[in-house]
Order: C-alpha cells, then structure tokens, then sequence
C-alpha cells in the first residue's frame, strides 16, 4: 500500500541556463499532460504554487544562445536562490516539493534547498541525477558556458564559480553521495572532476552490463544505511529520444522506457524519496506532447502507480457451483 503523501508542485518557467529556448514552457505542458490528476488519482493530496519565472518577458530579437551571459546568469541565479527559499519552506513543513523546469540549472536552487533542510535536521543528503550528461562542467570547464551543464557542480562546492554564485540559499552537498545515472554524454574536462571528487558515474555501458535493478539495489542500501534524504533530478534526456523526443540537447541510447520505469518503481518502493526536480522538457519540440505524458507517467510510478494497481492480491478463484 502506498502511503499518501503532501505534494507541493512548483513551476520554474525558464531556459536561462539552457542553449535552446523553449523549456521555459515545460511546467505548464506537464501540467497538460495531468500531472496534478495522475498524483490525486493515487490518492495523494496535491498543491501547485504555479510558477517561478523572471519579473517580464525578454524583448530581445537575439537568440537566447546568443545573448549576454551576463544576463542568463543574473536570471539563473535569481530563480534559484528563489526556488531555494520556496523549497526550503516547502520542506520545513514536512511536504513533498515536485519542481517544474525549466533547464536543469533550476537544480542550483531545489538541491539548495534540500541541503540546507536536511543539514538543520542533520540527515545526510543523496542525490540521484538521472540524466544523459553529468552537468558537472564549472565556468571553466564549461565547452558552451550553458549554465545547465554546471549545477552538480556549484552543488558540491567546485571552486570556478565567481562571487556572484554564492550565497545564504547556496547548500552543499558532498560529491560522494552523487549518483548519475543514464549518463553517454560527458566532456573531457567533466571527467576528470568527476573522477577526483568521487561522483559515482551509472553510465549507460554499466547499466547494460549490470541491469538497473542491480545498480539501483546498492544506491539505495547505501541511502537506507545511513538513513539519508534522496533527491532525485530527472533530466528528460536520460531517456532514449525514441520515447522522449521533446528535449534540446537529444543523446542516443538512451533509458529505455521500462527501465525509466522500473528506476521509479524502486524508487517508490524504497521509501526514501524525499524531493523531485522533472526538467528540461522542451514542449516546443516536443512530438503532441509525447514527452510530457511520459515524465507524468514516470513521476507517477514514483508515486506509488503500479501496473496491476494496489488492491492486487493474491489472485481469487471462483467456483461454479
Ligand atoms: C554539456 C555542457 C547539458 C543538459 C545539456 C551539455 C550539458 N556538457 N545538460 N543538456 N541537460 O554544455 O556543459
Ligand atoms: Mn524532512
Ligand atoms: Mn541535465
Ligand atoms: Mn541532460
């Protein structure tokens, strides 16, 4: 029996951290695709803040990829000390905080958050980043500057970052207790940090060689052991393009949609799920909403959707007199 649970969704309407515009429009698509009825019909109770987003639109003939850095930046960093306010908040109160991208550079403010809330209660923080790239580029490594490819690292206190990224919503969390998983996409520099801080890298080869559910069994032991708060970050791009074609930055080989699946499953089942970031969803290019209905789909086998439904018992037999 899955247990009812608080859930408090936030939007985070932007692609400043992105090089490709259009995920700013990724909570309301979800949104679309029922994502608040698929979590009620599991019978939890739901609240949406509706969402963060820049004070007025960009007039802006350039390109988002073009435009000033400096501007994206001041946008990236104002959302997430933001959306880490309004996570910490959310948390304090004992709910379930569900947020909405937006880019993934979103993830600067919601991992915030959670640090800073289970490091007030002293319990260790986990981080499962379910992603095709390992966003642990910092501004010098960086081969596109995309603010979306840095947040795990800002996260895990990578020195690079100038003054402007730190701050009282900024929480840490210690790159030994990150796991990327899905991951076919890393850059050269990425790598090497990756390596020297100790982030454990569930690339794609390992999880065709191991099986997810054998990788996920010890992430979650580990967790379990220490009776730690995992968050999970769900970048659409983990998943193949074949099932999620609606993302900017599209890698081959990718999640299948069973395994997505069966990921959310274990995660329901650990019990040790305590926050969601669902990011990256590009409705503009996404195929009649095909990519929305998945993410909805998979946040509601995290929430406790099964396949045969909870009432499922052991099988009874009737007899015919
Ligand atoms: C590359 C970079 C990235 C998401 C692309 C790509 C990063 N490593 N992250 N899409 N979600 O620009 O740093
Ligand atoms: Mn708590
Ligand atoms: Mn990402
Ligand atoms: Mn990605």
């Amino acid at each position: 029996m899955s247990k009812s649970r608080r859930i408090d969704l936030v939007g985070i309407a932007t692609a400043a951290g992105a090089s490709v515009r259009g995920c700013g429009m990724g909570p309301e698509a979800l949104r679309v695709a029922g994502l608040a009825e698929a979590l009620l019909e599991l019978e939890h109770e739901v609240v949406d803040h509706g969402d963060l987003r820049r004070p007025h639109p960009l007039l802006d003939a350039t390109p988002a990829s073009q435009r000033l850095p400096d501007e994206r930046r001041r946008d990236v960093l104002d959302l997430a000390s933001r959306v880490s306010d309004q996570g910490l908040a959310i948390l304090d109160a004992g709910h379930f905080p569900v947020f909405l991208g937006g880019d993934h550079s979103i993830a600067m403010g919601t991992v915030s958050a959670v640090a800073r809330h289970c490091t007030a209660q002293g319990k260790p923080v986990f981080v499962l980043w379910i992603d095709a790239h390992a966003d642990f580029n910092t501004p010098d490594t960086s081969p596109t500057g995309n603010l979306h490819g840095m947040p795990l690292a800002l996260l895990c206190g990578e020195p690079g970052f100038s003054d402007e990224f730190q701050g009282a919503w900024l929480g840490r969390i210690d790159p030994r207790q990150v796991s990327i998983i899905g991951a076919r996409s890393v850059d050269r520099e990425e790598r090497k940090l990756l390596s020297a801080r100790g982030v454990e890298v569930l690339d794609m080869r390992k999880i065709d060689e191991s099986g997810v559910v054998s990788l996920m069994r010890t992430l979650l032991a580990r967790v379990k052991a220490v009776g730690g708060h995992l968050h999970v970050s769900l970048d659409l791009d983990a998943m193949d393009p074949s099932i999620a074609p609606g993302g900017g930055t599209l890698v081959p080989g990718g999640l299948s949609y069973r395994e997505a699946h069966l990921i959310m499953e274990m995660l329901h089942d650990s019990g040790l799920v305590g926050s969601l970031d669902v990011v990256e969803l590009n409705p503009f290019l996404d195929h009649g909403g095909t990519s929305a209905t998945l993410l909805v789909d998979l946040v509601a086998s995290l929430f406790g959707r099964t396949i045969m439904g909870e009432a499922a018992g052991p099988v009874e037999f009737v007899t015919e007199d």
